[in-house]
């Protein structure tokens, strides 16, 4: 570390950074690997592709038999739409659906920040899979990297002067925080070349080396914590004037969930209150709380690398001092937040004379057919025939907006013509579960998440309808490591793989998503999960307080007294 300011010095900085410097703007050498006839990128060419929203990865479930062929892995390309607030025209889904369809693995993803991911992409087929994307006007820059992901919003399309002042400011954050390049048309729309990235005009929020990090941002509506803001490194939570209209914003810092095993200085955090500032400031905040994670975060150790680190080692006044001097303004004191909901709009909603709204529960965000349960079918029919708003939830659903009445009852007949379960028929422990992909795409992943969840959501749903529970809100979350993609750490209970068949769970997260749980049982072998939930979801049933979540109750209780008495005293696991 540097003696002046404590940044980390460039002949300290890892591999990735001397990449990024050395990329011209993120080109590398993308476009020269892209026309030799290979199935896989080199080491190098990864990193880089990451900013353009491409990840290379291989099928984990065929690599024994590859071994054993004395084959190479089967590589493959996993490609992130970046989709601002999850808005979709209904030409754009369509397109991401041929894609998957044409020369994907044949399902959709819809994640955890109101993207699509398709996998299974080849090589040869990339380019064209991303001039497609291009074509139904969506981007797939920013899609990763170290820098600003998707931004995201409450997706509910409700008639609020609020929401429509934050959907206004959406597209002008989405501009302020992206990096100015032209790699990205250079490389994927075949846009002229620039002789070299000293032709563009500098990228003065990126410079060369981009951020020591990712960089997540989500804007909330005061009350509804749907977008998880707490998970972000900024969040912005708009707040009601006196006379309804927004009377501007809660600055929350430093927020995120990765952390990794058997290493002390990772940990999961979630955003602090820095200050609060007009409607008319949001861009120049959001832009200086970046430039200072850029100027000060560590890019010698990636593992301890986002925010929420710098603000941690260096506490938020200082943090706070250096944001006001980059603003040349001091923001005002924060106000004190209150949530009501961070429910994810699932069902039928009036959208206050603007028609109806559908939020459509997806299992896990995977949209697929599987032969019994024909989900990608109906979801196309439903646009091809409705062509209704599209919008991408923060929990993995997805939203038709701006129906009519007599829409519900097509959308009802397609859902059942495919054997799909509507939403209001689904159990509730089910809808407030999510699961991150892991098996067989991620190359992180050490135990299975999306492939897992179904059984033991279902054997969960049971239990809490025995335990007298089954109207009661639960959340479940599930990851296949530490890493914290279905925001796990947030949940009223975690589960997050530590090897093949074993997951630690976690306790004592709050509905409205403001705190983290805490570790209940290490090491549990997916089967004894239900068992060791029964004890404290019982007691919880008898002994709840009126209107007290699970998560809040365990609170209460204390995780590790819990722990104490379920899993030591009674030998559970
Ligand atoms: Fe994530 C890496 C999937 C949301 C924390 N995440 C990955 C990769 C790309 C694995 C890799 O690096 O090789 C996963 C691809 C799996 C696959 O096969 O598709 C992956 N992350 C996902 C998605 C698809 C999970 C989902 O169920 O939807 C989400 C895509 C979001 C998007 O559209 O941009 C996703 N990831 C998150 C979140 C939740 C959030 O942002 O609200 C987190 C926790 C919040 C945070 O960032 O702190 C998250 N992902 C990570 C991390 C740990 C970061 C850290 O600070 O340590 C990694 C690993 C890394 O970056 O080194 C990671
Ligand atoms: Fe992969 Fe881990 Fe993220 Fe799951 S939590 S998608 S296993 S990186």
């Amino acid at each position: 570390m540097c003696n002046a300011c404590g940044c980390s010095p460039p002949d300290q900085w890892s591999r990735t950074e001397q990449l990024k410097g050395a990329s011209r703007r993120l080109r590398g050498a993308i476009t020269e690997e892209l026309q030799q006839p290979t199935r896989l990128f080199s080491e190098d060419a990864i990193q880089i592709l990451k900013f353009h929203g491409v990840y290379q990865q291989d099928d984990r479930d065929r690599r024994k038999e590859a071994r054993a062929l004395g084959l190479d892995k089967h590589h493959m390309m996993m490609i992130r739409t970046r989709v601002p607030g999850g808005v979709v025209s209904p030409s754009s889904y369509i397109a991401h659906d041929d894609i998957a369809g044409d020369i994907g693995n044949g399902t959709l993803r819809l994640t955890t920040r109101q993207d699509f991911q398709l996998h299974g992409v080849l090589k040869a087929d990339l380019k064209e899979a991303i001039q497609r994307i291009n074509d139904g006007l969506l981007t797939t820059l920013g899609g990763c990297g170290d820098q600003e992901r998707n931004i995201m919003c409450c997706p509910a399309p409700l008639q609020d002067p609020v929401r429509d002042e934050v959907q206004e400011l959406l597209p002008r954050l989405v501009a302020g925080l992206t990096p100015t390049t032209r790699a990205y048309v250079e490389i994927w729309l075949d846009g002229e070349l620039a002789a070299s990235s000293q032709d563009e005009p500098a990228d003065e929020l990126y410079g060369e080396h981009y951020l020591p990090r990712k960089f997540k941002t989500a804007l909330a509506i005061e009350g509804d914590n749907c977008v998880d803001v707490y998970a972000n490194d900024l969040g912005l939570v708009a707040r009601r004037g006196e006379h309804g209209g927004l009377a501007g914003f809660d600055v929350l810092v430093g927020g995120g969930l990765g952390r990794t095993a058997n290493k002390p200085n990772t940990w999961p955090a979630v955003a602090t209150q820095l200050g609060f500032i007009a409607p008319e400031d949001a861009v120049d905040v959001a832009r200086a709380v970046m430039t200072v994670q850029r100027d000060y975060g560590n890019r010698a150790d990636r593992r301890h690398a986002r925010m929420k680190y710098l603000i941690a080692d260096r506490g938020i006044d200082w943090f706070r001092d250096e944001v006001e001097a980059r603003l040349g303004a001091q923001m005002q004191p924060p106000r004190t937040l209150r949530w009501s909901s961070a429910a994810d709009h699932l069902g039928w909603h009036d959208q206050d004379g603007a028609g109806c709204f559908y939020g459509l529960f997806i299992e896990n965000g995977r949209i697929r057919d599987d032969g019994t349960e024909n989900l990608r079918t109906a979801v196309r029919q439903i646009v091809e025939e409705l062509s209704p708003r599209i919008v991408l939830t923060p929990q993995q659903n997805l939203i038709f907006a701006g129906l009519r009445a007599e829409h519900q009852d097509v959308i009802l007949e397609t859902l059942l013509r495919h054997g799909v379960t509507p939403t209001e028929a689904v159990p509730g422990t089910i809808l407030n579960s999510m699961a991150c992909p892991a098996w067989p795409t991620c190359g992180l992943a050490v135990a299975e998440s999306e492939r897992a969840m179904p059984a033991l959501i279902r054997e969960l749903t049971v239990l809490q309808e025995s335990a007298g529970l089954a109207t009661q809100t639960i959340s479940f979350r599930m990851t296949g490591c530490p890493n914290g993609c279905a925001r796990p750490y947030l949940g009223d209970v975690g589960f997050v793989g530590t090897t093949l068949g074993k997951y630690d769970v976690f306790l004592g997260g709050d509905t409205e998503g403001t705190r983290l749980n805490q570790l209940y049982a290490h090491n549990v072998p997916l089967a004894q999960v239900p068992e060791l939930l029964r004890g404290p979801l019982e007691e919880y049933a008898r002994t709840r307080t009126p209107g007290e979540g699970f998560g809040d109750w365990c609170a209460r209780h204390g995780v590790e007294g819990l722990s104490e008495h379920y899993i030591k005293a009674e030998g559970i696991a």
